[in-house]
């Protein structure tokens, strides 16, 4: 057994998409989604580094996707997300583990479409009944330290955030909270009301777009896929397929979103954070409201 931390041999994020793509199935249709086919078959440019990429779609889905990166014995990456319609307000699901022998950088959460600290109607409808899952995993998944401050407000009151270990019983409770989050996501699913007001799904749609913007622009990712499939390559991948309607569902640019980052010749500043990192401690209580820095 290898509890001594380190990546046990045959370790592998496979198994909770076959996970989330087995139980999408038992509750809707999917059907492969157009931006599938030019990213299949990604070839790395180190030779012991699979990537795997699928997408897919369904009647209240617009996009399903999922990329696994795999190096032996070595980096392990999840990236696996999935956004409505627009006709829904419902949250995105969102998993990223990036997993080294030596520690494992989490993120599992239902992404809000709108902030929960200003919308906090929307909090109550889509989180209340869920406080008991970060109740179950704050302790075994503990608040990861300080963060990109910006990143707060794409996270919701149940984020897990989290730096681990991966030892086998770390990676178990990981497991075990990705089937969690994703069996609650599916239950928004089968619940979902679609909206009907013009304007509504307008709001919706800028809000999923607003969304896909920051990530496809400031995603911490980036850097190794560069360094894996080149920058062209990795561009396309982060526009066309792991956050695919960035350049379809909306017409705002990052800047009319995120004027912060202008820097004084038009361009985007480089750097992830224009606040820093802070959030030392968990920042939402165990109502889920907002409560920032402990020692505000
Ligand atoms: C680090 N990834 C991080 C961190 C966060 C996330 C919060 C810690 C650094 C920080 O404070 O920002 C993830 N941040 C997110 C997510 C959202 C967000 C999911 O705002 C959503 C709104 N991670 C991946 C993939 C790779 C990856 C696909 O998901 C690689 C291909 C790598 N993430 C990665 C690496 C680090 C990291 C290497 C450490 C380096 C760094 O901190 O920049």
């Amino acid at each position: 057994m290898s509890y001594g931390g380190g990546l046990g041999a045959g370790f592998s994020y496979q198994k909770f998409v076959h996970f989330a793509l087995e139980q999408t199935r038992l509750r809707t249709a999917l059907t492969p989604h157009p931006s599938q086919e030019k990213f299949k078959f990604i070839k790395a440019n180190e030779d012991n580094t699979v990537f795997n990429a699928l997408s897919f779609s369904a009647p209240k889905i617009r996009l399903l996707r999922s990329l696994t990166i795999e190096q032996k014995n070595s980096v392990q990456v999840l990236d696996f997300a999935a956004f409505f319609e627009p006709e829904y307000d419902l949250p995105i699901f969102c998993a990223n583990a990036f997993t080294s022998p030596a520690r494992s950088i989490v993120v599992l959460d239902l992404n809000p479409l709108y902030d929960t600290t200003a919308h906090k109607d929307y909090r109550e409808k889509y989180y209340r009944n869920f406080m008991p899952l970060i109740h179950k995993y704050s302790e075994l998944l503990p608040w990861g330290g300080k963060i990109t401050s910006e990143s707060l407000r794409f996270f919701s009151p149940i984020v897990i955030w989290t730096i681990l270990e991966p030892t086998e019983t770390n990676n178990h409770v990981l497991y075990s909270a990705f089937m969690d989050y994703y069996k609650a996501w599916l239950e928004l699913m089968n619940g979902a009301v679609q909206e009907i007001s013009k304007d509504k799904i307008d709001r919706n749609k800028e809000a999923q777009h607003k969304y896909l913007t920051w990530r496809a622009e400031k995603d911490p990712g980036y850097p190794l896929l560069k360094k894996l499939i080149g920058e062209n390559f990795a561009k396309d991948l982060v526009t066309e397929f792991l956050f695919e309607g960035v350049n379809t569902l909306g017409t705002k640019s990052f800047l009319d979103y995120f004027p912060e980052y202008a820097s004084d010749d038009g361009a985007i500043i480089k750097k992830r954070s224009m606040i820093g990192k802070s959030f030392e401690t968990r920042p939402w209580n165990a109502h889920g409201e907002f409560v920032g820095d402990g020692d505000e």
